[in-house]
């Protein structure tokens, strides 16, 4: 293909005369070009994944490497002045989604689309997305992320459906976006958007009016729903993705000439989390509309709809008011009220009820009775599932229940994000490691050739070089590149115990305050957002900020501590954070990470675990052993007696560790109230000291002398590129070609 004249027809001048941005508008009308002539018709059953978030990432990059012409186009921008990273620069990062359940909705349409599946994605196409963080004063602020300038990846089509809510009907747009797959044909990904969104009703920050559905529905991912509007306004976001959604997949259904009431030989939907979970009645009634009975009705749907659930945490099990739903989606109602009398009059047991005592529609609940597939996203969290959490579902249906450990695509974490540690890799084992990832455990044979392992080493430092130069420029901070980088990037929550890790950077500051220095100097760098409305989050960004300018402005201390807190962490900077990470930090509260993704995406770029037993870490120590992962804390078993005791008190811990209590008190101290808000610092000390509900004290001592332990290790660079090496060779399991596989061979069955 002569690139030069594809992008110079669309340009309508030369390559060199255009500025960056056109350029990478004619790359994108050129992917798009190409992806159409690769769609293969839709044939036999169709997976429809749907997902409240997609959390794609920059695409023009990892469409180039899909599509096989990176190298090409990169050459041929060269030779006319332009740099093939300085356009995908141009690219604003699409912002629908929020943390690893969108990043794994992403990873799993690029994994279908490389394994030539008949599967699309679907969800909603949100204007501001999520927001974007800006720290003031210590704090985080939200505004609007003002993505969509970036439009050009989404295509039109001619589909609309409408939608009721509130009595009031709607229409919804459908945009598509092209999904490449990798040497391979694309699939689309499609996002319904409400036609007529005002933009203009979003007034301060991310403030807006949640009465006025008709204009503001696909204005925000997650909007608050701390009141009874935003409640209305989440339910009403659901309904209209799995209304439009379930239009759609009636539509392709009948296109194929499919029966009504045999959906499930036509389709099968992969309902991701319970955000969308509506969808199962809203199929119901649609097919009732076209005069199927509601015996069928519900057969055919409980077997086309499956479940994936991605959190133990009682809050994001979604449970709406009736009353509420009502308002909404009254149509829908009869239906709920159907499938929840057919249960009652099946189980006396209340747990398993669809609506409660409380009139509250349990969402999770109706998934999992008229679904034919729930699943978990890990071993143990699987296993907690069916033995805890599920436990009286198991019982009912011990069929339904399988594991499907999450994964991660290699091509945009590993070949995208790290091309020097790939083009290494290709040079030891050969490019086969590209499109089957397992091969990747080929490089066990070098796990003592030091020529490899320096090289490894090498690879590190560049990136390291790389992100500190982002840092410098960007975030005004200079981190010694001889240090250990050592990185947490995960949304916030009190779960993942963000304030563990400052709570070991204290005492780390503390023991420098005394004369006690680390080896080596310690990078600590940290990404996240904190929900708006989630006090304790935002409390605890405040103190990692607070303690990131302590140890920036007091000399001594910096010269052995870092503490960088990167604002607005998002995709692409996880792409350029990870491959420099040395240390990764995967420190939940056992039994809480439903799996995590992060941790295999730093597992694959060489660095090394530092985690509890929780969600897939679990399986990062089995598969890399021992030696090669660094394990502290309370074990899943141990925590869940814990809290079923319900004796727990941190005060106990406090009071018995002198350490620990100097920590503790440092937060609400001095030196941290004079660069902060002491009000929110003391809230915070507050919390730890009297209800510390994810158990950070009680795995404080530990945590702290096998994070040393593993500092020390890092001392011997030889021994510590070979754990790098190890981790990188085991990570192959979790490539999401193969989670992908295993859904298909085990609930999707497509041809
Ligand atoms: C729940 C809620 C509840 C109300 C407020 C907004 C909100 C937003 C998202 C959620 C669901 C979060 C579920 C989630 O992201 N789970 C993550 O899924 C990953 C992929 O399976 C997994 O690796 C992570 O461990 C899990 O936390």
């Amino acid at each position: 293909m002569d690139i030069k004249r594809e992008l110079e027809q669309g340009l309508e001048k030369s390559i060199r005369d255009s500025r960056d941005y056109e350029v990478y508008v004619s790359l994108v009308e050129l992917v798009n070009r190409l992806c159409a002539g690769k769609e293969q018709p839709s044939k036999g059953k169709k997976l429809y994944y749907i997902s409240a978030e997609f959390l794609m990432g920059k695409m023009l990059s990892n469409n180039l490497l899909n599509l096989g012409i990176y190298d090409e186009v990169k050459k041929a921008l060269e030779e006319n002045g332009k740099s093939l990273e300085d356009i995908a620069e141009a690219e604003a990062e699409p912002s629908l989604g929020n943390g690893g359940l969108g990043r794994l909705a992403a990873c799993f349409v690029d994994s279908m689309a490389t394994l030539g599946l008949n599967a699309d994605g679907v969800g909603l196409l949100y204007h501001f997305g999520l927001f974007r963080q800006v720290f003031k004063d210590n704090s985080q602020t939200e505004l609007p992320d003002r993505w969509g300038d970036n439009h050009k990846i989404l295509i039109p089509t001619k589909r609309e459906y409408t939608v009721s809510l509130g009595g009031k009907d709607l229409k919804a747009k459908m945009y598509d976006i092209f999904v490449t797959g990798y040497k391979n044909g694309s699939r689309r990904l499609h996002l319904f958007d409400l036609e007529g969104v005002d933009e203009g009703v979003v007034k301060q920050g991310i403030a807006f009016d949640k009465k006025k559905t008709d204009k503001n529905l696909t204005l925000f991912l997650y909007p608050d729903d701390s009141d009874e509007d935003g409640k209305l306004l989440r339910i009403s976001q659901q309904y209209f993705l799995v209304s439009a959604g379930a239009q759609m997949i009636l539509e392709d259904c009948e296109e194929k000439g499919g029966k009504p009431e045999e959906l499930h030989k036509h389709a099968v939907v992969q309902i991701n989390d319970t955000h969308p979970a509506m969808v199962i009645p809203e199929l119901i009634r649609l097919l009732i509309k076209k005069g199927v009975g509601m015996d069928d009705a519900i057969r055919t749907v409980s077997l086309t709809c499956a479940y994936t659930n991605h959190t133990i945490l009682a809050e994001a099990l979604e449970k709406w008011d009736y009353g509420l739903l009502k308002k909404a989606v009254p149509q829908l109602m009869p239906i709920i009220d159907e499938l929840d009398k057919r249960i009652k009059k099946k189980y006396r047991d209340k747990s398993v009820h669809i609506k409660d005592e409380n009139n509250r529609v349990h969402m999770a609940n109706m998934a999992i009775h008229y679904g034919f597939s729930i699943n978990g996203v890990a071993h143990l969290h699987t296993e907690i599932l069916k033995n805890a959490e599920l436990n009286h579902f198991y019982k009912i249906y011990p069929e339904k229940f399988n594991n499907k450990t999450n994964g991660i695509t290699f091509r945009r974490w590993l070949l995208c994000a790290n091309p020097q540690l790939s083009e290494y890799i290709e040079k030891l084992i050969g490019a086969g490691f590209k499109s089957d990832f397992a091969q990747l455990s080929k490089l066990m044979k070098y796990a003592d050739d030091e020529e490899v392992l320096a090289n490894i080493i090498n690879i590190k430092k560049n990136n390291k070089k790389k992100l500190a130069g982002y840092l410098e420029k960007n975030c005004d901070i200079t981190v010694p590149l001889d240090s250990v980088f050592d990185i947490q990037i995960k949304r916030l929550h009190e779960y993942k115990r963000q304030h563990l890790n400052a709570l070991y950077l204290i005492n780390k500051y503390m023991e420098i305050k005394s004369g006690r220095y680390p080896k080596t100097p310690i990078t600590a760098i940290f990404g996240a957002k904190a929900a708006a409305g989630y006090v304790m989050a935002k409390d605890i960004i405040h103190l990692l900020l607070c303690l990131s300018q302590l140890a920036r402005e007091d000399g001594k201390v910096s010269k052995y501590l870092n503490i960088v807190m990167v604002e607005n962490y998002n995709v692409t900077k996880a792409e350029l954070l990870i491959p420099a990470c040395d240390i990764s930090e995967q420190i939940s509260l056992a039994s809480k990470e439903a799996s995590g993704t992060g941790n295999m995406k730093f597992m694959a770029n060489g660095a090394v675990t530092l985690g509890t037993m929780d969600g897939a870490n679990v399986e990062i120590h089995s598969l890399v052993g021992d030696e090669n992962i660094y394990i502290f804390g309370a074990k899943s078993k141990e925590v869940m007696a814990r809290y079923k005791a319900g004796s727990y008190d941190p005060k106990d811990y406090y009071d018995k560790n002198e350490k620990l209590k100097a920590c503790v008190d440092f937060i609400s101290g001095e030196a941290l109230s004079k660069l902060g808000d002491s009000k929110k610092l003391a809230r915070l000390r507050n919390e730890l000291l009297t209800k510390d509900y994810f158990m950070a004290l009680p795995d404080f001592e530990d945590y702290v002398e096998v994070k040393d332990k593993a500092l020390d290790d890092y001392e011997d660079r030889m021994l510590w590129a070979k754990k790098m090496l190890m981790n990188i060779a085991k990570s192959g399991y979790f490539s999401s070609d193969r989670t992908v596989e295993e859904y298909n061979s085990d609930i999707w069955h497509l041809g």
